[in-house]
């Protein structure tokens, strides 16, 4: 028997969450249920990231296929496969236009081509951040909302803009990447080109990298220095730790602040690996975001955790089947 509750009457689709460290599939319902989930490392010697997320595909469907056996003795047939995914996506074409060195050799991979193929399946590709956008306006603090922000704090950290009720997508499917909005105009070299991007400040390998230097400039040497290891040090009240987290605080209190001014927003819905330090990280944000932004644009907004954790990317993956299946792209 498995544990797995598996109703014969739903309609199920496979949500697949590609970030720069970990590839999250599973199968989700069309209330954005969870099924079964699988995960493996984006980035591994033997193999190229497009068949990697392939072979998440095929496990999450293969489990899929036997649980349903056994609950029904017949195969069932999946709605189809979104993916949300790290990097520049032309969602029309559901290809990846560019990924910064965060997945090298990722950009121009034609992911939506590969998996129809693949799997026989219809595929929707978007960014991953403008998919959790798609979780959070169906699920959760964004239901009823027309103005919403996203920003996830990842292994970058991405971003997406639901404005007047209606996902941005820009000219092809750019708009959104608020991790390189520039922070500090002087500030360090980033991945894409600029200086001081909010990425460089707020992200898990952003704030590692400032932790091991910080470290490095007080002569220790500690190798493998991690974002968790710095906000639970912070946590701790270490004083090399809260230096660095103060300055991730500033960042995203600034970055946080023009989105304000430029998008007039309802909700803020912070997600990520680093936002699962919950309530001590989500009250310093809004405390700098409170220092920077005019109080009439600050009144009555809203930010908040996103909705299940790290899940949520891969369930507003799938949950693209649902919601663009009448029109066939984004609305
Ligand atoms: C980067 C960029 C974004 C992405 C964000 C969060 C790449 C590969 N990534 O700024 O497209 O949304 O990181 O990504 O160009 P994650 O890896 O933290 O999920
Ligand atoms: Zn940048």
């Amino acid at each position: 028997m498995s544990h797995i509750v598996f109703d014969a009457d739903a309609s199920y689709a496979v949500g697949v969450d590609v970030g720069g460290t970990k590839i999250n599939a599973g199968i989700v319902d069309a209330r954005g249920e969870v099924l079964l989930t699988r995960s493996i490392a984006t980035q591994a010697a033997e193999r190229e990231v497009p068949e990697r997320i392939i072979l998440a595909v095929e496990a999450v469907i293969a489990e899929f296929g036997s649980t349903a056996a056994e609950a029904m003795q017949e195969a069932v047939r999946l709605k189809g496969i979104g993916v949300g995914t790290a990097g520049q996506v032309d969602w029309e074409q559901g290809s990846i236009r560019y990924s910064s060195g965060l997945i090298p050799g990722y950009g121009g991979t034609p992911l939506k081509r590969l998996l129809q193929e693949r799997f026989g399946l219809p595929v929707w590709v978007d960014n991953d951040v403008n998919v959790l956008a798609l979780t959070e306006r169906t699920l959760g603090a964004g239901r009823g909302v027309s103005n919403l922000l996203c920003l996830a704090l990842g292994t970058g950290v991405g971003g997406a803009a639901v404005i007047d009720g209606k996902l941005v997508h820009g000219t092809w499917g750019g708009a959104g990447e608020f991790g390189h909005l520039s922070v500090d105009f002087d500030g360090p070299p980033c991945v894409c080109g600029s200086r001081g991007c909010l990425e460089q400040y707020a992200s898990g390998t952003g704030i590692a990298k400032r932790m091991a230097d910080k470290l490095a400039a007080l002569g220790i040497t500690e190798p493998a220095i991690d974002a968790r290891t710095t906000v639970d040090r912070w946590l701790d009240g270490d004083p090399a730790a809260s230096e660095v987290m103060r300055e991730t605080f500033s960042a995203l209190g600034s970055a946080i602040a023009s989105l304000i001014h430029t998008f007039n927003p309802e909700v803020i819905v912070i997600g990520g690996g680093v936002a699962e330090a919950g309530e001590a990280l989500l009250s310093e944000i809004t405390r700098e975001v409170s220092r920077r932004t005019m109080p009439s644009m600050l009144q009555g907004v809203k930010i908040t955790p996103a909705y299940r954790g790290n899940w949520s990317g891969m369930i507003g993956a799938a949950l693209q089947v649902w919601a663009y299946e009448k029109t066939g792209t984004a609305s």
